[in-house]
């Protein structure tokens, strides 16, 4: 069996994680299992169909997001026409679009939500004989039937606990093509790593998290957590762990427990997670701290009380001020991740945002523009389907909601490239920016590294249009 991943290239190869936690899964239940990582190895369509005729697999999975779903189809009809076998396909786009992905031609199957056990049941009904045409009663599949409908079978509720997942197969990758965000890395090798399933709190109005990408919350146990993260570090040199989870901190027992874990173990990596600002305080971040954390990402997205309300946030400027607080006292760099042209927002809130972050001194700030995930009324009102929503992912820097009172589309991009570049041309961010790199080489590094992905900001729009153009090949399956 083989997995023709594909997803768009990034500025960095971020380790395929739902792809290895299914196949080391299947490979534990007694399956071969091979993994194509498409843009790690920047190979395109026919050098995938290559990899796949090597192995010679029983059947195929293609693992997609939104951004990089029509490439997930193209691919899963050469499979389909080429090998002729079962291709059934996987991730965030199929999972919260079962029904559209169905209509792909090429893809026999589609496995919604967590992947591990409904793919497990799949492949095993196909060895036991069933048709592809019969797959009634496998919960988190959706199949054709012999007349072409369509059937999505009940949502899967999983059985396994997380501690009793095996670890990733980051054996199946060659972990040298991999790494984390620059600004997120002191050691390499990096690699992502995931120690919950689903986020707690899942109300957020702008995040599939909280709509309908909703897996059920649980984690591992802090034992397990720390055992495998030593695992990852002692079989595959992994120094350094960006941990993707959508809240780390829920509850201060189990952060305790584990950041104790931890050190038991010699803290084997440095690390970097997501936290919520109103879960943390002084004495977490120091428990961290002292486990190898070296940086926290906090969801602020607008410093405007009444917007982060309408968000769902339960969130305010005061609190967000006080986690970038904590976690500076104990040693910690906070990159806030924040939002422009939002509902209930104007382009003062995104300034006015942009100035408290400064006055905060968080250290990295990210902004990214407001797309409305399925089931929010913003997607209703746009009229919105899976082809909208695909869509919005492949213009990264083109607006696509105009909140009310903002003039048009091209004022929300405008803001959101002044946010950048009030931020990142801030002569006391640049002071403290040059202070703090000046003392730490390593941060140097990242800055420099972090300063090439920004440019990209501050150049203008025609520059980047050409550049673009000229220097994306044809057939690959990155963009
Ligand atoms: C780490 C991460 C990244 C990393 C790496 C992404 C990667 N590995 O390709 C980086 C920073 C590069 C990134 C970039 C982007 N990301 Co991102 N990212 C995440 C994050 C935080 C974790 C992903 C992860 O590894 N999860 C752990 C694994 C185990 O879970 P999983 O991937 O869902 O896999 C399970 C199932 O989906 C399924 N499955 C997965 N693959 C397959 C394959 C097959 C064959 C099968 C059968 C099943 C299956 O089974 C798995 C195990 O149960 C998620 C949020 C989240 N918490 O999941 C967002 C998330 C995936 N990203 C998202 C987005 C929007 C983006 C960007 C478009 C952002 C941007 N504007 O640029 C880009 C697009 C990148 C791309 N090429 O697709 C959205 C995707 C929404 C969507 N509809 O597609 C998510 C869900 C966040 C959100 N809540 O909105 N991201
Ligand atoms: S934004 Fe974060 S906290 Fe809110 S629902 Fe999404 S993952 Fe959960």
């Amino acid at each position: 069996m083989l997995y023709g991943l594909v997803r768009r290239k990034s500025f960095h190869n971020a380790v395929p994680l739902g792809a290895i936690s299914i196949a080391a899964y299947l490979r534990e239940q007694g399956h071969e299992v091979q993994v194509v990582d498409a843009p790690a190895h920047d190979i395109g369509y026919e050098e995938v169909c290559g990899e796949v005729n090597r192995f010679g697999p029983d059947a195929v999975g293609v693992g997609a997001t939104s951004v990089i779903w029509h490439s997930a189809v193209t691919m899963s009809k050469m499979l389909k026409d080429r090998f002729g076998v079962p291709v059934f396909v996987g991730g965030p786009h199929p999972s919260l679009y079962p029904e559209h992905a169905m209509e792909a031609e090429g893809v026999d199957v589609v496995v919604f939500g967590e992947g591990e056990e409904t793919t497990v049941e799949f492949i095993d009904a196909l060895i036991a004989g069933r048709s592809l045409h019969q797959l009634q009663g496998i919960n988190g599949l959706a199949f054709r039937t012999e007349d072409g409908r369509v059937v999505k079978n009940e949502d899967r509720i999983p059985k396994m606990h997380l501690d009793d997942a095996p670890v990733p197969a980051y054996d199946l990758l060659d972990l040298s093509k991999y790494s984390a965000p620059p600004m997120r890395v002191r050691q390499m090798p990096a690699v992502y790593m995931e120690l919950f399933r689903g986020c707690a709190y899942a109300r957020c109005t702008y995040c599939t998290s909280g709509g309908g990408l909703k897996n059920r919350y649980r984690r591992h146990s802090p034992k397990r957590a720390a055992e495998k993260v030593f695992e990852i570090h002692q079989r595959w040199g992994a120094r350094e762990v960006a941990f993707v989870d959508d809240d780390f901190v829920v509850g201060k027992e189990w952060i305790y427990d584990f950041c104790a874990e931890l050190r038991k173990l010699g803290n084997p990596v440095s690390w970097t997670c997501y936290v919520r600002a109103s879960q943390v305080d002084a004495g977490i971040f120091s428990s961290m701290k002292a486990a190898g954390c070296h940086q926290v990402l906090i969801g602020m997205e607008v410093l405007d009380n009444a917007a982060l309300v309408a968000l769902r946030k339960d969130l305010t400027i005061q609190s967000c001020g006080e986690a970038v607080r904590a976690a500076h006292s104990a040693g910690l760099s906070v990159i806030g991740l924040f939002m422009a042209g939002i509902p209930n927002t104007t382009p003062d809130s995104v300034f006015e945002t942009v100035r408290i972050a400064l006055e905060q001194e968080v250290d990295v700030a990210v902004f990214s523009l407001y797309r409305p995930p399925p089931g929010s009324p913003e997607y209703e009102e746009l009229g919105w389907g899976p082809e909208e929503y695909i869509d919005c992912f492949k213009k990264q820097k083109d607006a696509v909601y105009l909140p009310q009172g903002w003039t048009d589309l091209k004022q929300v991009e405008e803001v959101f490239a002044q946010a950048y570049r009030r931020f990142y041309l801030d002569p006391g961010f640049m002071k403290r920016a040059a202070q703090k790199a000046f003392s730490d080489p390593i941060l140097a590094r990242n800055i420099a590294k972090g300063a090439v992905t920004l440019a990209d900001q501050f150049r203008p729009e025609w520059m980047r249009l050409g550049l673009r153009d000229r220097y994306r090949p044809k057939d690959r399956l990155t963009r």
